[in-house]
């Protein structure tokens, strides 16, 4: 395997001091950190659409991406070459997981029957590699926004003949994620969401979004398919509303339509940052409600409102995800996948490596730190403490639901001096900092 990248050899871990720009600094896989080695911690995934299939195009500017794998004419040799690449690739890059959608591993074809005997034609393929190389497959997931048949959305178009065709390329990909022993399956809802209301019956959409993950649940049962489903929230693009808007709204959706129970939520930075929150929000948020399950790790720009899809390299941001992935007590069988892609102007192969090493040092210094940060209790002391009104007196009667309003009036009237403590916000960033100088 040393066809589509021999400039590179296998990236190792060299220690912080190294010189050499392709050497890992932090990600040292087999390094025990608390029971665990970063390898199984990190969970690292490549996603084959950014990766293999993205050539760099933008709303201004077509595609600047070198990529060797493209050159040949044949869509199904294209096909082919992109998987020895994606494998060369992990290899080298020591990723033990691989994500992808349908469409990024085989071409469409004329109908269907084409589509999927592509789709089989791959599977083999990509099964063949995965047993050479010891890869195994985090998610797969179903393309049902690029095509213009789901130009007004796919299980949330008006149109019943698409709710229809959806459900049977959600069928196949599905059938495939479990052949090759996919421990996940994905549904982010690319056009589920709507433009305008003028011309929407929300309601319809979204009972018909449930109906469908229903049918999704069902037929997993029927076929034995075991991975965890995942839903992965965005607030917007390229729907103006989409419905599985953040956190928050996906746990209201899943309670209301009775699929809690089957399903955890994939948690993108850069859609977080879309909603209006931090990662750490959604992570903390996912987390307590027992439902974090995956991560795309990406990250957004400050000054920019889009997905941009950036590696990520910011250092607190990493820390405080690893600390409620931590306490989390992991994410398998989620991981970290890196739904990211390298900026248009880094074009050339070598770029691919560069952007996966900035993200997986950037995440095991995050590990490091935040395993430390927990060890000393710093943070969970403190909040222990603040909250400590609440085990004891009035608080631990309110926890226990021994009393209502008539009590703590009574209880008011005779405790009207409050005394407050401080918050010790910037007390407590300087400790988290301590912990990123440290790693
Ligand atoms: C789009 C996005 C997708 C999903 C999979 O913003 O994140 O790539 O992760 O469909
Ligand atoms: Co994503």
């Amino acid at each position: 395997m040393n066809k589509y990248f021999p400039e590179v050899s296998k990236v190792l871990y060299e220690g912080k001091d190294t010189k050499n720009p392709l050497a890992f600094r932090y990600y040292d896989p087999q390094r025990k950190v608390g029971d665990k080695t970063m390898e199984e911690h990190l969970r690292f995934s490549m996603a084959y659409w950014h990766t293999l299939c993205a050539s760099g195009v933008d709303m201004f500017g077509s595609g600047t991406a070198v990529r060797p794998w493209d050159k040949l004419t044949k869509p199904m040799d294209i096909a082919k070459a992109r998987a020895e690449a994606a494998f060369e690739f992990m290899v080298k890059m020591q990723i033990p997981f691989f994500c992808f959608h349908d469409v990024d591993i085989a071409p469409e074809g004329e109908n269907l029957t084409e589509t999927f005997k592509n789709l089989d034609e791959i599977a083999a393929l990509l099964k063949d590699l995965m047993k050479q190389t010891g890869i195994k497959l985090l998610w797969g997931t179903t393309n049902l926004f690029t095509h213009p048949r789901f130009l007004h959305g796919a299980s949330t178009s008006p149109n019943a003949d698409v709710f229809a065709y959806s459900a049977a390329r959600v069928k196949k990909t599905m059938e495939i994620t479990k052949d090759l022993g996919g421990e996940n399956y994905v549904f982010w809802g690319g056009r589920e969401g709507y433009e305008t209301l003028l011309n929407t019956d929300m309601k319809l959409e979204m009972d018909n979004l449930a109906r469908f993950l229903h049918m999704a649940v069902d037929y997993a049962k029927e076929i034995g398919f075991t991975g965890q489903f995942l839903i992965e929230p965005k607030p917007k693009e390229p729907t103006k509303h989409q419905y599985d808007f953040d956190v928050a709204s996906v746990i209201g959706f899943l309670k209301t339509y009775g699929l809690d129970k089957d399903f955890k939520v994939n948690i993108e930075a850069n859609h977080a940052t879309l909603a209006g929150h931090t990662f750490q929000h959604e992570l903390r948020l996912a987390r307590i409600n027992g439902l974090l399950g995956s991560v795309d790790a990406n990250q957004g720009d400050e000054l920019l409102g889009w997905d941009t899809d950036q590696f990520p390299t910011n250092l607190y941001v990493t820390t405080l995800a690893m600390y409620e992935i931590l306490l989390n007590g992991g994410l398998a069988p989620g991981g970290l996948n890196f739904d990211a892609k390298v900026r248009r102007g880094s074009y050339e192969p070598i770029d691919l490596f560069y952007g996966h090493l900035a993200g997986m040092d950037a995440f095991a210094h995050g590990l490091l730190a935040a395993y430390k940060l927990l060890e000393s209790r710093e943070l969970e002391d403190f909040v222990a403490e603040r909250y400590s009104s609440y085990t004891k007196g009035i608080g631990e009667k309110i926890v226990k639901g021994e009393v209502g309003f008539k009590e703590l009036a009574e209880y008011a009237m005779d405790h009207q001096e409050i005394k407050h403590t401080s918050g010790r916000q910037e007390l407590l960033e300087t400790i988290v900092n301590k912990y990123i100088f440290e790693a």
